[in-house]
């Protein structure tokens, strides 16, 4: 019995308990073949004998349950340390780490510039109507310069917005010079090619002040300083153009940064990448949104554009691909 007991205490694996197990209940086992002797057994001996055995496969079969249980936890306690899972552990190897979206990083040093120069940041609807969006920048219906933009008209000649200037215009209406502001954001056209995608970002700014307050020089001087900022040593050339909203108009071009102005493809040979357009506020402008005896300036930049240069990044669509081999190359 003890011998028993022994070999039960000592046993490491349910497999070695289960051999104990069988051993002693199995076909031929210890106490089987035990009870089977009872019936040679005379019978004034017979009571204690069963008695005796009774007890005894009481005890042996309490002793391999509570083995049993015992060696299972063991296992068990085993298995879950072995396979235990830190779901707070950070693993470089296996997760992408986020990084900023190169537009919306240009996007940010645009901004934080303009805001050092004590530039207000506005915001405004993406849906507009015809009058802040076309009327009020001088651009009458049956204009030709809307053919160029005109696009996802909604009901009731609302639209979505062609550029930022009609936030500039919203906040003439609700402000009163002096104004010096910024308006980011998406802007929508009918324009799809290497260059052009349907919705890109635009950032507009408008400084506006008491008449003869404002020149062109100022808008020359702040737009050299903003591109040598964004983009290092480059020369900067104003260029006379066309707006509608602005008169005189120039585009502006910096001095290639790929070719140092020597000439390359990508400034199709001629030294020079447009970057932006500006001007000084047309009357009309001015006239639309109530305010009299104010100069102004203006200008307008693609945020896409920005960050396609800033980045060397061939492929305008690339940017709105979230293709993970681009966008991983900007962490
Ligand atoms: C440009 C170029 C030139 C412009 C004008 C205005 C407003 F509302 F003040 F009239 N906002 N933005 C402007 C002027 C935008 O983008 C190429």
């Amino acid at each position: 019995m003890q011998n028993w007991l022994d070999k039960i205490y000592k046993t490491t694996t349910i497999e070695e308990l289960e051999t104990i197990r069988v051993d002693l209940f199995g076909k031929k086992g210890f106490l089987t073949v035990e009870f089977a002797r009872l019936k040679d057994i005379p019978n004034e001996q017979k009571k204690e004998f069963a008695q005796n055995l009774n007890e005894q496969k009481e005890v042996l079969n309490k002793a391999l349950e509570l083995k049993k249980t015992e060696l299972f936890n063991a296992e068990l306690e085993k298995t879950l340390k072995a396979e235990k899972i830190d779901v707070t552990r950070f693993n470089a190897s296996t997760s992408n780490v986020g990084a900023y979206h190169p537009v919306a990083y240009t996007m940010d040093r645009i901004i934080k510039y303009f805001q050092n120069l004590n530039f207000a940041v506005e915001i405004g609807p993406m849906v507009e109507d015809d009058f802040h969006n076309f009327e009020a920048l001088n651009l009458p219906k049956y204009h030709p310069a809307r053919d160029m933009q005109d696009t996802f008209y909604c009901k009731d000649m609302m639209l979505l917005r062609t550029h930022t200037s009609p936030v500039q215009i919203r906040t003439m209406q609700n402000q009163k010079p002096p104004i010096r502001m910024i308006a980011p954001g998406r802007v929508f056209r009918r324009d799809f090619d290497l260059t052009h995608t349907p919705m890109f970002n635009q950032i507009e700014g408008l400084v506006v002040d008491s008449s003869d307050k404002i020149s062109f020089a100022n808008l020359k001087h702040v737009l050299t300083e903003f591109l040598q900022h964004m983009f290092g040593d480059v020369e900067v050339r104003f260029r006379p153009s066309f707006f509608p909203f602005t008169e005189p108009s120039a585009e502006v071009d910096i001095s290639c940064i790929f070719c140092g102005g020597d000439g390359c493809r990508v400034c199709s040979h001629t030294g020079w990448l447009e970057v932006l357009g500006c001007g000084i506020v047309d009357e009309n402008v001015f006239k639309a949104v109530g305010y009299e005896d104010v100069s102004g300036y203006a200008f307008g930049l693609g945020v896409e554009r920005f960050a396609m240069l800033i980045h060397k990044i061939g492929d305008l669509r690339s940017l709105f691909e979230s293709d993970l081999r681009l966008l991983g190359q900007f962490k």
